[in-house]
């Protein structure tokens, strides 16, 4: 699948910081060690809806970690998928009277213009699951090869037994994870399964649904968890240094995942650190496609809102906390935008190392995003009150702001 084109980056003085994240399979922060090229797996979206600002705030905290690790002088490959068929995009054509490949195609193009508009930087790979079913077959093989999974009425399950690190993820006791598994897409209810929390691996061909040539698996379709575990291993290799998302996919998605590999594998870990973006929420619920209480980053733009001031707003949260979407913030990104652009606006300003230097210690700090811009604005009310003589300085300040947190002044 076709990524999107990536605005240009600054090249700064200096070199940042390496980067401490929070992982949640040890509940702490972890400094990374990446290599000269470091690697990224992002779980894109599942194309039924337009991008909302839960989303866009998701895409943005690991678009800083790409940013940091760039500002580092590393390579980044970063890998993201599209869930292109699943049961939530068959249900919403259904409902419409629309063929779910348009429905996909559609709302995907319309996710790659909201990713252009807030300057997030595109994955080197984007890969759909339907383009991935050639794959993700031959994994399921072999995963039944190892004794991994059963059979249950021609569904293909994974045997969560079959990895002895199950858990490890999410770290969470068994009724929680039987809970949330119902939530998300699991079925703990079905009768026959060997543990209620089994994943579906490849569900087998049904009446009036999309259904591929399964080989030795019989025709049907990939479960969802073995899609991002085929596009992440055959690209990243086992081990990668983040493997990223919303926090609602901890448990089951990224803990099946890692089982999923680990057990094909004989190898741990999937990834080394699992990082999670906390829930945007609107009125007090989660922002979701399914409950339909949405603000849609390309709604604002249809309205005229710069997009450089929806990127604004999300930076104001810390990626990890969740918060809920207002007017009055996005309010305060205009301002704040608007005394930025006045700020840079000039030929010289107040000292910017000092700001480079504040903004690379934030963000190496867990994404804290939030001090970012408080460094930002000081250096923009020592302009406005006092100015400075430092020529360049509002240049490096501005290269600064757009190479570090995707905001163009
Ligand atoms: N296609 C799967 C991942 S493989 C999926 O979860 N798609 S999604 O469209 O539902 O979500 C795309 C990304 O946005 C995921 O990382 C998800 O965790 C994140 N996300 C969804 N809703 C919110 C929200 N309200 N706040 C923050 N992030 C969210
Ligand atoms: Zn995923």
């Amino acid at each position: 699948m076709r990524a999107w084109p990536a605005s240009e980056v600054p090249a700064l003085p200096g070199k940042g910081r390496d980067l401490r994240i929070f992982d949640t399979s040890t509940q702490g922060l972890v400094t990374l060690d990446p290599g000269s090229v470091a690697r990224l797996y992002v779980c894109g979206i599942t194309p039924y809806d337009a991008t909302h600002m839960g989303h866009a705030a998701t895409y943005n905290a690991f678009d800083l970690v790409q940013r940091v690790w760039l500002d580092t002088q590393r390579q980044v490959h970063y890998v993201q998928n599209v869930t292109d068929v699943d049961d939530p995009l068959l249900e919403r054509a259904k409902r419409d009277g629309e063929r779910w490949e348009d429905l996909a195609e559609r709302e995907t193009a319309l996710f790659r213009e909201d990713m252009i508009a807030l300057r997030m930087l595109p994955p080197r790979e984007y890969v759909g699951a339907v383009e991935a079913i050639p794959e993700i077959i031959p994994m399921v093989e072999r995963l039944r090869e190892v004794g991994a999974t059963y059979e249950l009425d021609g569904d293909i399950y994974f045997s969560v037994a079959a990895d002895p690190h199950f858990g490890e993820v999410s770290g969470l006791d068994t009724a929680t994870m039987r809970a949330l598994s119902a939530e998300r897409g699991g079925d703990p209810e079905r009768p026959g399964k060997k543990n209620p929390l089994d994943p579906l691996l490849w569900v087998a061909a049904r009446e009036g649904e999309p259904h591929w040539d399964g080989g030795s698996l019989g025709p049907g379709r990939p479960g969802w968890h073995i899609e991002c575990v085929a596009i992440a291993v055959n690209r990243l290799g086992m081990g990668f240094d983040i493997q990223g998302g919303g926090s609602d996919l901890a448990f089951p998605h990224h803990e099946m995942g890692a089982s999923h590999a680990q057990a094909l594998h004989g190898e741990y870990p999937f990834a080394r650190t699992y990082v999670h973006a906390g829930m945007v929420g609107l009125d007090g619920e989660k922002m979701s496609k399914s409950q339909g209480n949405l603000v849609l980053v390309s709604q604002l733009r249809r309205d005229g809102v710069d997009p450089a001031a929806i990127r604004l707003a999300l930076l104001a949260h810390h990626y990890r906390t969740d918060w809920d979407w207002t007017d009055a913030l996005l309010d305060e990104a205009v301002t704040r935008l608007a005394r930025w652009r006045a700020a840079v606006s000039r030929p010289d300003g107040p000292p910017a190392q000092p700001v480079v230097d504040a903004v690379r210690e934030a963000l190496a700090h867990d994404l804290d995003s939030p001090a970012a811009l408080v460094a930002v604005d000081a250096w923009a009310t020592e302009q406005a009150e006092r100015g400075g003589d430092d020529e360049g300085a509002p240049g490096v300040v501005s290269r600064t702001v757009d190479a570090l947190l995707g905001v163009a002044l």
